[in-house]
């Protein structure tokens, strides 16, 4: 829960894709940290905005049943309420085959079509561009390819994990590359009016950790004005509320 830096500008990006495909590496490299392989998201402080990167599980390669995904999809965009500003659509450069193809379907059906309002394609593994080819033209080789980086508004950049991290040739450095990338979310969300995706679902998961943040402030103020009285009161609170140890909203004054 990040509602205490609401005031900061703040990006909220997810990584999604097929296992395998680099979405754990990206989400390092885009933070300067390794912090994905165990984490689901993780905050930094980067040219004074505040870049919340949100990492999935391969969930759009697995076996899993509609009602299955949704509550994964659930899970991890909890991490992102009120909803993204970008979703980074990880790819590896290589053939385009079904799988693929059947990846960014999931992806349209699970969030939308008006999601690539907000999609950025990063490939990965870009060290197997042939010798001078741009990211571009590897797109247009596949009619496919270059449909969805059209539905998401030309919106493409590359890395390579592996072999980009001390290049010094612009097109081949990770870090030129992730700057650009992080500028191009940037104007997508000027161009969607500083407006995230959203819907119904992520709504709600918005307003109930608005209730729950609410909740625990009105806790903390109940609990310091009790503490303030002194012993007599804080004994009679304890009386009062010592047996209703089983809802976690009285603990604290259980231990006063
Ligand atoms: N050569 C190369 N290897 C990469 C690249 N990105 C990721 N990998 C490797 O591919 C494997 C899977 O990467 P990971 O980030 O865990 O993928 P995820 O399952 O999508 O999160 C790991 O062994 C990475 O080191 C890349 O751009 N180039
Ligand atoms: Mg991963």
């Amino acid at each position: 829960m990040h509602r205490g830096y609401r005031t900061m500008d703040e990006r909220r990006i997810v990584l999604l894709g097929k296992t395998g495909d680099g979405k754990s590496s990206a989400g390092n490299l885009i933070l300067g940290e390794k912090v994905f392989g165990t984490e689901c998201s993780n905050t930094k402080s980067i040219n004074e905005k505040l870049i919340t990167v949100i990492d999935t599980p391969g969930f759009f390669d697995t076996s899993l049943t509609s009602e299955e995904l949704n509550s994964e999809i659930l899970r991890c965009v909890t991490e992102c309420a009120p909803g993204p500003h970008a979703f980074v659509i990880v790819l590896k450069v290589g053939r385009y085959t079904k799988h693929e193809i059947e990846t960014v379907k999931k992806i349209t059906e699970s969030f939308g079509e008006d999601a690539l309002r907000y999609g950025v394609v990063l490939f990965t593994f870009g060290d197997q561009l042939t010798e001078g080819q741009t990211i571009e033209d590897f797109v247009k080789e596949s009619r496919v390819l270059q449909q969805l980086v059209n539905k998401c508004g030309g919106r493409v950049h590359v890395i390579d994990n592996k072999y980009w991290n001390e290049q010094q040739d612009e097109h081949r450095s990770n870090r030129v590359q992730v700057e650009k990338l992080l500028n191009t979310i940037e104007e997508m969300v000027r161009e969607n009016r500083g407006e995230c995706y959203t819907n119904e679902m992520l709504q709600l998961v918005d307003k109930v950790i608005d209730a729950e943040c609410k909740l625990h402030e009105l806790k903390l103020h109940t609990f310091c004005l009790v503490w303030k009285q002194g012993p007599t009161w804080r004994k009679d609170v304890r009386k009062c509320f010592g047996g209703r140890r089983d809802r976690e909203i009285w603990r604290p004054f259980c231990e006063l």
